[in-house]
């Protein structure tokens, strides 16, 4: 833990009883004046820190922000990530991913913001990623065939619907890679990897959560809000929650591949039974007719007015009607 993060933890364990910075200095071993830096380091990063004559410092409030100093405290998967990062406003936080992923970063590298310039949906698709909601990327290095990637986008869906199950809300599934939330669309999914021809060097994977409905109404009409399903959720929270679920089932991918997160993934399933159409990312018609379900390394099974049973490894469903 770096001294900032100490200080900041000595601050909330202290309440609303506050604290002196001569008793953080003594318990954490550093001087008075360096509490005093960190102290002030905080409240630039937003932290309203009150200096109380007699009590000391007083922990007011912390920014309603992804920062790693909030989120970090809130996982219950802390062995799994690390170097996290981030938490206000960058260009692409899988861009920042996929750097750090190209240089040698771990796997659990995590990158955080706010708010995106130029977010990222799938097929050079632009992500709205306004204030509010919560944009992150990690770097997973699973070590399997690049054939075996696409079901790992199930995966961390998955993963997120059970994050944010935690929070209160009761999202579905769309394969492959949406998270619904009653009609709307409360998250994404994109997964982007670096593969030689039997081996995943690394994969990307960025989510993009909406958390509250922009303030200048100018939410899109196709998204769906955590804020409705859990009214006051921090952004932290949302990002510790995903995480966690991420996390879990990446662990149970790895162990026992989509065919084990199967069950899971079919109880939220949006489109079981729906008329769909499935193009490929060409816009080509792969498959036309009625879902069946998934199967065990993930693809859509649509059934054809013929009867036959189509499996789609990768493409774009539309509901029909
Ligand atoms: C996705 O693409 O759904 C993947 C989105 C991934 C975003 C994350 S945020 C963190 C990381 N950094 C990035 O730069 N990207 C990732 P796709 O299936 O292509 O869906 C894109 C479509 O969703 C758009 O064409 C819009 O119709 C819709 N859309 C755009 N912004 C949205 C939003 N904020 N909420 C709901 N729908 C949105």
């Amino acid at each position: 833990m770096t001294t900032r993060r100490a200080v900041l933890e000595a601050l909330r364990e202290a309440g609303s009883a506050g604290v002196s910075g001569e008793a953080i200095a003594a318990s954490l071993h550093v001087s008075r004046v360096a509490v005093g830096k960190h102290v002030a380091a905080l409240r630039a990063a937003g932290y309203e820190i009150a200096a109380a004559p007699g009590s000391g410092y007083v922990l007011a409030s912390a920014p309603d922000l992804p920062l790693p100093d909030e989120v970090e405290p809130l996982l219950e998967t802390a062995g799994f990530w690390r170097d996290l990062s981030g938490g206000r406003e960058t260009g692409s936080t899988n861009d920042d991913a996929r750097e750090l992923a190209r240089t040698g970063a771990p796997e659990g590298t995590v990158v955080l913001a706010s708010r995106q310039l130029r977010g990222r949906g799938r097929l050079g698709r632009e992500w709205e990623s306004p204030d509010g909601g919560v944009y992150l990327s990690v770097v997973l290095r699973p070590a399997v065939a690049p054939l075996e990637a696409p079901s790992l986008a199930l995966a961390v869906a998955l993963g997120v619907a059970r994050g944010l199950e935690r929070l209160g809300a009761t999202p579905r599934l769309k394969w492959p890679n949406d998270v619904l939330l009653r009609d709307g669309k409360l998250a994404g999914i994109l997964l982007e990897m670096s593969a030689e021809s039997d081996r995943v060097e690394w994969v990307v994977a960025g989510i993009g959560v909406n958390v509250r409905r922009p303030a200048d109404g100018a939410a899109s009409p196709v998204a769906a809000y955590l804020d409705d399903a859990a009214p006051g959720v921090r952004l932290a929270e949302a990002a510790a929650a995903e995480l966690d679920g991420i996390a879990r089932a990446y662990a149970e991918w790895l162990a026992g591949g989509f065919a084990a997160l199967r069950p899971d993934y079919e109880a939220r399933f949006a489109l079981a039974g729906q008329a769909v159409t499935v193009r490929d990312l060409m816009g080509d018609v792969r498959a036309d007719g009625v879902v069946a379900g998934v199967d065990d390394e993930g693809r859509l099974l649509v059934r054809a007015a013929d009867g036959g049973v189509v499996p789609v490894t990768a493409g774009e469903v539309t509901l029909r009607g």
